[in-house]
């Protein structure tokens, strides 16, 4: 039998996996992060490229939302950003003749891998109802295409229009802009399945769905608790800042089934000592927790650090702050007295004495930062497992003091900025009383749907046009088989991309791709080069200018096709000059800067090195913009996540060598996996328990209710020290297994880190 997942011509080596690691970068790193760029690229291009990463007159890098320093290196940056900037600079593209080579169940048959291999897509593309084919189309042709579906729609609502987040500021605000004029507030976003937890529960504690702290932080605080995150793959540049922060003596805590590389050991490449050296143990304690049992370990913190507080009043508890910023005091103190330690023990897996230490680092601590990634948000129990989250760091004042604070990390490297842009399905009446005063006409103001919302609707047949400004949402989202039958249900699908993946594959009964000028590019328009800018994980906003010639000369920038497409939908309808935006950008943030608080001077301020922060209540004043005008204590109730007889909580993450459903090889250096995706990692002991060994090749089913099982066939079980009762997968492969209908209370978010799975070994 074939063990390969990949059935798309290519000649893959047999799957190996090694020893796994515990230290992240180093000279590997280096060498990892140069070698695919100078092969590809040549020297030229690669030099200008890797030094204006990050830069402040370069662009900002894709690869994630970490903030940069305000005194940057020559090369401020990491090996997956060299990936993420080669994936996409890269000088080959996709042939005229592919399309007429390439059916659409030819490219059904393909991996992602293979997909993106195929280099920039440089031309518009239109498949017809009826036809296999996308052909190739003027750009008019398809703005027109689109335009006339749009304006024959009976209901603005019967479209949706997706955003993933390496949209710029400018794009996102103008993109909104266009979907409101046009009438829907559809307008489902990447986050929905990412940290969208973390704006719910923050919003409702301390009335902003944002980081509280800035970089400077790092370099002031006594303890740093990262949970449910793997910043040595996902956040590389991170480490360089907790390594800065040990040395100035800070304590680093991480709460995670796995011990990843990096979070264990760091080899920092920009130092010799670095390179030479045995690197840094950046963990002081590592609390190896189960799948979803944060909730209960935050629950306990809390409450061993009230106990304290009983012991000897007056020492724990930040009175002054207590009392003068919050509420809801006396309600947590009043529930977490009846906290059940053996519930707390058996949801976390952890002994009672590692919580123990852990609170007593926490009050050791003065100031204490607690930062988190989709480990906590894609739980079922995310939005009250980080409200629990914000009480810990309530009851000692850790909110709004130097060196301490609330901090989610987030993914895309914009997609808080997009936010802030108004690309959200929900955003409040003061935002849309600004557009409508700016723009002059009536935005709606009935809700959009989110994500998994819109896959609901496009089954009923209710959103009947699909458009995306990047991003791949069939391979994002859950339930892969459900999700793209329902896509195939839409009458245009039209998708701006810089790249081939699957949902270009899984389209309605007409199709578009329109190509885009990628972050690394000039963008020329009639004023000269334009910028953009970024709002980063600290809500620092900075300009970001493409460096490298276009790979096309027939590529236009994201503005140009929003706008030339509002003007192709609305032709006169609404008072606004798409046409002057698109020639100068500074217009657009002109608007921007009389619509959206922070940006008041944004032309002005963004032209600043280093651009500027956003204000931030909690951060600068402890000012809470909630219900109450104080930040929330809440109460919680803790409803463990159970783990039926004989089966795992299987968790879906990244790879090392993958952007989201971007694959750049198939391998998981830190892991030990080379040449293959088709693996779960699984404890030896549950191994031994399930009568299962390393090695062995199982089909992973996942139950769900009363709903048939779902399946992911074929997989080589990787024996690996994850906490017991847990397992790991990789995704996008493994959203067959997450059901639409599974996911987190209150934020919708899909579960990816929680499925309950079952394996059965495949007969030989
Ligand atoms: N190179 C690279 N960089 C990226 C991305 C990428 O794909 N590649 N993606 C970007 C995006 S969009 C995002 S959102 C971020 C994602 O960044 P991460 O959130 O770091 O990404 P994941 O791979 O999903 O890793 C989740 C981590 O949470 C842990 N975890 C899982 N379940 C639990 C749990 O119940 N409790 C705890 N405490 N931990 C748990 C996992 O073991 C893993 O370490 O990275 C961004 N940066
Ligand atoms: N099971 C499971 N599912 C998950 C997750 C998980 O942990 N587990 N994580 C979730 C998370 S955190 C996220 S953020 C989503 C990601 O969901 P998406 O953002 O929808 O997916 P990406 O894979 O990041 O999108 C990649 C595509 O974006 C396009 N692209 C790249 N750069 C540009 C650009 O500059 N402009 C334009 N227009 N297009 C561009 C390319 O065509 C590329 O193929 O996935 C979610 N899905
Ligand atoms: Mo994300």
């Amino acid at each position: 039998m074939s063990r390969k997942p990949l059935n798309d011509g290519f000649e893959y080596p047999d799957l190996e996996v090694g020893e796994h690691e515990d230290v992240a970068v180093g000279l590997p790193g280096i060498y990892h992060s140069m070698e695919p760029a100078i092969r590809q690229l040549g020297l030229t291009r690669t030099a200008k490229l890797l030094t204006s990463i990050n830069q402040k007159d370069g662009f900002d890098c894709m690869s994630c939302a970490w903030p940069d320093p305000d005194n940057r290196k020559a090369l401020e940056f990491c090996e997956n950003g060299a990936k993420a900037v080669t994936w996409e600079a890269t000088p080959v593209t996709v042939a005229s003749s592919f399309w007429a080579e390439n059916s659409i169940s030819d490219l059904l048959s393909k991996s992602e891998y293979w997909l993106g291999m195929q280099g920039r897509l440089v031309e518009p593309v239109y498949k017809a109802a009826g036809s296999e084919h996308y052909v190739p189309v003027s750009w008019e042709k398809a703005f027109s295409l689109v335009a006339e579906k749009l304006r024959g729609l009976d209901s603005p609502n019967e479209a949706a229009f997706y955003t993933s987040g390496r949209t710029a500021n400018e794009t996102a605000f103008v993109y909104q802009l266009f979907v409101r004029a046009f009438g829907t507030n559809n307008l489902p976003d990447c986050s929905n399945m990412c940290h969208e937890s973390t704006g719910t529960a923050l919003g409702e504690t301390i009335g902003i769905g944002k980081s509280t702290i800035a970089y400077d932080d790092f370099e002031h605080t006594d303890l740093v608790i990262i949970m449910g995150q793997n910043p040595g793959t996902n956040h590389p540049r991170m480490l360089t800042a907790l390594e800065d922060a040990k040395r100035n003596g800070t304590s680093i805590v991480s709460v995670n089934p796995l011990p990843e590389a990096g979070l264990m050991r760091y080899k920092n490449p920009q130092t010799v000592r670095g390179i030479l050296g045995k690197g840094t143990t950046l963990t002081d304690q590592f609390l190896q927790i189960r799948s979803g049992g944060d909730m209960a370990l935050l629950q306990a913190l809390s409450k061993r650090v009230l106990d304290a507080e009983a012991a000897n009043p007056g020492t724990v508890l930040d009175h002054e702050f207590l009392a003068n910023y919050t509420d809801g005091l006396e309600e947590l103190k009043a529930h977490l007295a009846k906290l059940d330690e053996a519930e707390v023990l058996a949801a976390t897996g952890l002994d009672a004495a590692e919580i123990d230490e852990l609170a007593s680092r926490y009050i050791a601590a003065d100031r204490v930062i607690i930062t988190w990634a989709m480990g906590l948000t894609q739980q079922k129990k995310a939005v009250d497992t980080l409200k629990e989250l914000i009480n810990l760091l309530l009851l000692r004042g850790n909110i709004g003091k130097p060196g301490a604070g609330a901090s989610p990390i987030r993914g895309h490297s914009n997609v808080q900025g997009d936010r802030t842009m108004g690309v959200w399905e929900q955003m409040s009446d003061t935002f849309l009383d600004a557009l409508e005063k700016e723009f002059g006409f009536a935005p709606p103001r009935e809700h959009g749907t989110d994500a998994l919302q819109a896959i609901e609707a496009l089954q009923r047949g209710a959103i009947k046009v699909w458009v995306s400004m990047g991003g791949n949402l069939v391979g994002a989202i859950s339930d892969t088989a459900a999700a793209e039958a329902a896509m195939r249900g839409t009458e245009m699908t039209v998708q701006v991309s810089t790249k081939l993946n699957r949902s270009h594959a899984v389209v309605g009964d007409e199709a578009l791709i329109l190509p885009t000028l990628g972050r690394t590019e000039v963008d020329l328009q009639a004023t000269g080069p334009q910028f953009m800018s970024v709002e980063d994980s600290v809500c620092a906003v900075h300009a970001t200018h493409g460096r490298v010639p276009p790979v096309a000369p027939s590529l236009l920038s994201e503005i140009s096709i929003v706008t030339r497409l509002a003007a192709a939908v609305l032709g006169d309808s609404v008072p606004i000059d798409w046409a002057g935006f698109e020639r100068d950008y500074d217009v657009i943030r002109e608007h921007i800067s009389r619509v959206v608080p922070g940006f008041e001077n944004f032309n002005a301020d963004v032209r600043r090195k280093g651009g500027f922060v956003l204000p931030n209540g909690p951060r600068d004043s402890r000012t809470f913009a909630t219900a109450t005008g104080k930040a929330r204590i809440t109460v919680n109730h803790l409803e463990p996540l159970e783990r039926p007889e004989g089966r795992l909580i299987l968790q879906t993450l990244r790879s090392h060598d993958q952007f989201n459903t971007t694959i750049y090889s198939l391998n998981d250096r830190y892991r030990g996996i080379k040449n293959g995706r088709d693996v779960i990692f699984v404890n030896p002991d549950d191994l031994a328990e399930l009568g299962l060994h390393d090695g062995q090749r199982v089909d992973i089913f996942s139950e769900w209710k009363n709903d048939t099982d779902r399946v992911l066939r074929n997989y080589r079980v990787v024996s690996y020290p994850t906490a017991k009762g847990c397992a790991a997968a990789y995704f996008p492969e493994a959203n067959v297994l997450i059901p639409l209908a599974s996911a987190a209370d209150r934020s919708n978010t899909p579960v990816s880190k929680a499925v309950v799975v079952r394996l059965e070994p495949v007969a030989r």
